[in-house]
């Protein structure tokens, strides 16, 4: 096991150390965790609506009510498309919104309780701290009161969206005014605290410095010592294309970076995903080989990094994930919500 890396020393290290100096040294401590085993799992992502009372200026998924692509689910027609994604075999529906005050808590439970009722088997991972802080002001109710309620609906983990970079600087210049990171850690600490897992992850790739995006991780890393509640880190490759943040491309070599960096940095966090949809299929394929350890899903129908321009396919076959991952010279497994992996019987 490699020491700890102290956050004065970790600052140095993201500045000074090069990509392959640290990709080989978080391939070892991926190694030493999942040997040469690369985990994904079949899932779809449900954003019910995409009218947000935010405008945060990296994203180009959210609409006012009166745009015409606007839109707001009643609850039959997203069970449509979850009974679509289950005819595609998925396990897990990634459930994650803009933040409409049309849609309150009671819309939410109803919503997941139906999923539970007429998929028993799927898991339901839903919704993110920033939802949960929304619901909690829009109801009138505290974040513990939002959280149990989303857990006794049928809610088995929770996703790690919204954090974005913890950096107030940063926040002031992504024009973001989503609760801010004392928010996001306390909502996942009551999770944490309910026996229930939850991700984390990072928008990086705009206008964070190493120092911002150490203090990021050691927000996280402070907290799994305490809760020990983060299943995985997933960071997040800022994709610009459709957005009004024009910012000046870091390159796959940066992203290389950032992923062997949060496997050296982040030693209590078990699992490192390379996101294909914000990364590219390719980059992820060699982020393996940088400490990541898990391609999270075959994701049918992402919408909000492709609405910000990302060129991927709205999803990927089992086949495509087993391939990328066989070609990268690792063993694919297809894995549940925790991380188990799915015993096949016949
Ligand atoms: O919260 C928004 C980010 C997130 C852009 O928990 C953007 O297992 C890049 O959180 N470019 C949603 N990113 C995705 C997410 C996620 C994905 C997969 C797995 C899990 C998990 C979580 O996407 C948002 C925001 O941080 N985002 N706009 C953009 N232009």
């Amino acid at each position: 096991m490699i020491e700890r890396i102290d956050s004065k020393k970790a600052v140095e290290l993201f500045k000074y150390a090069s990509v392959t100096e640290l990709g080989v040294q978080a391939d070892q401590v991926r190694r030493s965790l999942h040997g040469n085993k690369t985990t994904f799992i079949k899932n779809m992502h449900l954003n019910v609506t995409n009218i947000c009372v935010n405008n945060c200026r990296f994203c180009s998924f959210k609409k006012k009510s009166n745009d015409k692509d606007a839109y707001s689910l009643k609850i039959s027609e997203a069970i449509e498309q979850v009974e679509k994604g289950v005819k595609e075999g998925i396990r897990e529906v990634h459930l994650v919104n803009a933040l409409n005050p049309e849609l309150g808590l009671k819309y939410y439970t109803e919503l997941i309780s139906t999923i539970k009722n007429t998929y028993p088997n799927l898991v339901v991972k839903g919704l993110t701290a920033i939802e949960i802080d929304f619901l909690s002001k829009i109801e009138n109710l505290t974040h513990e009161a939002v959280v149990d309620a989303l857990i006794n609906a049928g809610v088995e983990i929770f996703p790690g969206g919204g954090a974005e970079i913890f950096s107030k600087r940063v926040r002031r210049l992504l024009g973001t005014s989503k609760a801010p990171k004392e928010v996001y850690l306390k909502v996942h600490r009551i999770i944490h605290s309910r026996g229930i897992k939850s991700n984390a992850t990072m928008l990086y790739g705009h206008y964070e410095n190493a120092e911002e995006v150490v203090e990021h991780l050691e927000a996280l890393r402070s907290l799994q010592d305490e809760t020990g509640g983060f299943s995985a880190f997933i960071p997040l490759r800022f994709v610009s294309d459709n957005t009004p943040l024009k910012v000046e491309e870091r390159g796959a070599q940066y992203d290389l970076k950032i992923i062997a960096f949060s496997r050296l940095f982040l030693d209590n966090i078990e699992h490192i995903k390379a996101y294909w949809v914000s990364l590219s299929p390719e980059v992820a394929q060699v982020a393996l080989s940088f400490g990541a350890d898990d391609l999270d899903g075959t994701i049918y129908r992402e919408r909000i990094i492709r609405s910000a321009g990302a060129q991927v396919k709205p999803g990927m076959t089992e086949q495509e994930m087993k391939k990328l991952i066989q070609d990268a010279g690792f063993v694919p497994v297809e894995r549940d919500s925790h991380f188990r992996a799915v015993l096949k019987v016949g």
